[in-house]
């Protein structure tokens, strides 16, 4: 069977690898629909070589779709998708609108992919720097049991899209040619050469919207609605990969070994964690190299050696690609859990 599927906000950075990962992971299309705003209206863009004019976001263009992929905003994603639910269409959306809806399932497939199948027309893709940590946390939670999570993390311009994308840029060829750094607006401050930490707003307590999605989707998707998780985001000068320093507490023992060995054959994990080897990069993971490739490299695996007892805590290190595995990747791998 070939499927009639759309793609809501097809031109921005996540839409646009979603056809890219629907061409290589072979999705059985029939018709795909690229939606966008009524400026991009008429252009075209090319799937399995051939060209598709992108049409005017409106809710007649769901008519007829058995699945639609949401990469818009939030505001988008609230107006548009319950009217693509109303034509019949099976939503999986990659904004935060629906994603602590307790009507939804929030969804990555290597941790809780039977979820997916309760839906009840839409499924949320969640924020990138929670799937990009729970993949390998997941298999550690249930060797040893999780109780709590400590993670900061170091983000991608690729986070708030192409237009982050080309102001880091930007910033770097006005760097490189000696002049003044223009003005920022995708961001708060200048990147390039910088750290930003702050990632959404600030709520009560001093933290942003951001590391408050690490711990409400977590709690989530890992089941865990107890999971005590305490995160730090920080906007690092890096193109498209998002990386984490997680450190793990524990219910009952675990050895580095025994993580190691979990880590290993882990799905959607690639374990780089070799200390003595030549070349940094075979050492730990980094985000040049998890860029543009679907998993999760995990590296600097090691015992959390402040915590009293010796065999309970576990801090490593992960990146992944955030427009990939953090978005397009996992959306699409809903799609075809859907399928299968
Ligand atoms: C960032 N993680 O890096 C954000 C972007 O909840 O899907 C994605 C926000 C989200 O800026």
């Amino acid at each position: 069977k070939q499927y009639t599927i759309a793609i809501l906000g097809a031109t921005g950075a996540v839409g646009t690898q979603m056809l890219q990962c629907l061409e290589e992971q072979d999705v059985p299309v029939g018709e795909l629909r690229l939606l966008a705003s009524a400026r991009s209206a008429g252009k075209l863009m090319t799937f399995k070589g051939e060209e598709i004019a992108i049409q005017e976001a409106r809710p007649e263009a769901f008519q007829g779709c058995d699945f639609v992929l949401g990469a818009a905003d939030d505001a988008i994603a609230r107006e548009l998708l319950p009217k693509a639910v109303e034509a019949g269409a099976v939503v999986i959306d990659n904004s935060h609108a629906f994603r602590l809806d307790p009507d939804v399932p929030l969804v990555v497939p290597e941790v809780n992919g039977a979820d997916a199948l309760a839906h009840h027309g839409i499924i949320a893709n969640p924020n990138c720097a929670t799937i990009i940590g729970l993949v390998p946390t997941w298999p550690l939670h249930l060797a040893a049991g999780v109780t709590r999570m400590i993670v900061s993390t170091y983000q991608a311009a690729s986070g708030t899209g192409a237009p982050g994308m080309a102001e880091l840029e930007a910033q770097i060829q006005a760097m490189g040619r000696g002049e003044d750094i223009p003005e920022p607006h995708a961001f708060a401050a200048q990147l390039v050469s910088n750290l930003i930490p702050q990632i959404g707003g600030f709520d009560g307590e001093g933290y942003t919207s951001e590391e408050m999605k690490l711990q409400n989707e977590g709690r989530k998707i890992m089941h865990l609605p107890e999971l005590r998780v305490n995160c730090t985001c920080v906007r690092v000068p890096v193109m498209r990969s998002h990386s984490e320093s997680i450190t793990l507490e524990f219910e009952r023992d675990i050895t580095v070994e025994e993580a190691r060995e979990i880590l290993a054959v882990a799905p959607g994990v690639k374990l780089v964690d070799d200390r003595d080897a030549a070349s940094a990069h075979d050492r730990f993971p980094m985000p040049l190299d998890t860029s543009d490739q679907d998993l999760i490299w995990v590296g600097r695996l090691r015992r959390d050696i402040s915590n009293p007892e010796p065999a309970r805590g576990i801090t490593f290190w992960c990146c992944g690609d955030q427009i990939r595995k953090g978005a397009a990747t996992n959306a699409v791998q809903i799609l075809k859990l859907l399928l299968a």
